[in-house]
């Protein structure tokens, strides 16, 4: 399977999905990128062995088996997962991380249940600010320290699913199997796999994937003060033709994808000059919210040279993404126009 993707380490295991796989819309399961902390448990766990524990900050703690989730109203819905580190390796100043290109990100239908459906079963005290999800798979590295992630509690009420499935298929082993949590349109890091216990917090969760990681700062800067890593920015991506590839005169078709997180993407634009002059892209295939849209644009070249390919997304709110990427120590959020720029040449 490897061959079908950028292994950067293999154990954990942390791999992206190559830009061929990035031109559809639904990313096919075998080819989603995989990041991990700890280790991808062996085999999958025994449905009758799997409970989901929710404690805390509620009137009466309790367990639901995965037959009583299947039995809960569905929801299916499409979103677009990204990793905060996500095109880290192509800011011009190094930031530490595994070196993700674009390939940090895919898009699926997702089956499941909204986890408001259960958090209003369990009774939220008015104090509970935040949620908190934990894992069952075993934490790599000597401190041992498990992936244990916290949300606002606006978040879980209102767009936050559970999910057990994705693209039809169960949820699979590497992504979380049998539940993961998704917070629609937030980076990949609030997202818990593998998930067996919610914890009702009237504090956001302390430790270290909370406060040394997944939060914006700069060298120097105590990481705990920085923001934590939320809505996945406005960015867009071009996943045709392949950087370096030489295109012959005439007509040139580009391709690529855009995502805003929470929010909506309006327009996409290129340039083939620098940033010059901005052509409008077409939109093709589903928009779906949370989701990423897919466009074209039939570039016409008549002078042979290199040339270096742009895009530019705007938002619903009329936020153009950035010229250049705002760079942080952990080099999260790189959505820079001309750090994602293609070049190209023409013959
Ligand atoms: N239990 C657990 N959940 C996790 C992680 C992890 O290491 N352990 N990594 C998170 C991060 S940083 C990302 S980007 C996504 C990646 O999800 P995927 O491997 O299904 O693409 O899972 C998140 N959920
Ligand atoms: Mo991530």
């Amino acid at each position: 399977m490897d061959e079908l993707m950028r292994v950067m380490t293999p154990r954990p295991r942390n791999a992206e999905t190559r830009r061929p796989y990035l031109r559809s819309w639904i990313t096919a399961n075998k080819v989603f990128f995989d990041r991990n902390q700890g280790e991808i448990p062996e085999t999958k766990i025994d449905l009758s062995e799997w409970q989901l524990i929710i404690t805390g900050n509620i009137d009466t703690p309790f367990s639901i088996d995965f037959e009583y989730l299947l039995s809960m109203p569905k929801a299916i819905v499409a979103n677009t997962l990204e990793c905060s580190g996500n095109s880290r390796s192509l800011l011009d100043t190094k930031a530490s991380g595994n070196p993700w290109t674009i390939g940090g990100v895919g898009n699926a239908v997702w089956g499941g249940v909204w986890l408001k459906d259960i958090l209003e079963r369990a009774g939220v005290a008015s104090a509970v600010r935040h949620v908190a999800f934990e894992g069952f798979e075993k934490p790599l590295g000597k401190a041992q320290i498990k992936f244990i992630r916290s949300i606002p509690i606006e978040k879980a009420m209102t767009s936050t699913i559970l999910a057990y499935e994705m693209n039809g298929e169960p949820l699979p082993l590497k992504h979380g199997y049998p539940l993961r949590a998704l917070a629609l349109g937030w980076t990949g890091a609030n997202c818990v796999k593998w998930l067996e216990k919610i914890t009702l917090l009237d504090e956001p969760y302390e430790g270290f994937y909370m406060d040394q990681v997944y939060r914006i700062h700069q060298p120097g800067e105590d990481p705990k003060t920085g923001e934590r890593v939320t809505d996945i920015s406005l960015k867009s991506i071009i996943t045709q033709p392949e950087p370096d590839a030489s295109v012959p005169l005439g007509k040139v078709m580009i391709l690529g994808a855009a995502y805003a997180g929470e929010k909506d993407v309006e327009t996409v634009e290129v340039s083939t000059d620098e940033g010059e002059n901005w052509h409008p892209a077409d939109f093709i295939g589903p928009h779906e919210p949370f989701a990423w849209r897919h466009w074209q644009y039939v570039w016409n070249v008549n002078q042979p040279g290199s040339y270096k390919i742009l895009s530019r997304a705007t938002d619903s709110s009329g936020s153009k993404q950035p010229m250049r990427a705002s760079w942080n120590k952990l080099g999260y959020n790189n959505n820079g126009i001309t750090e994602h720029g293609v070049t190209v040449q023409v013959a």
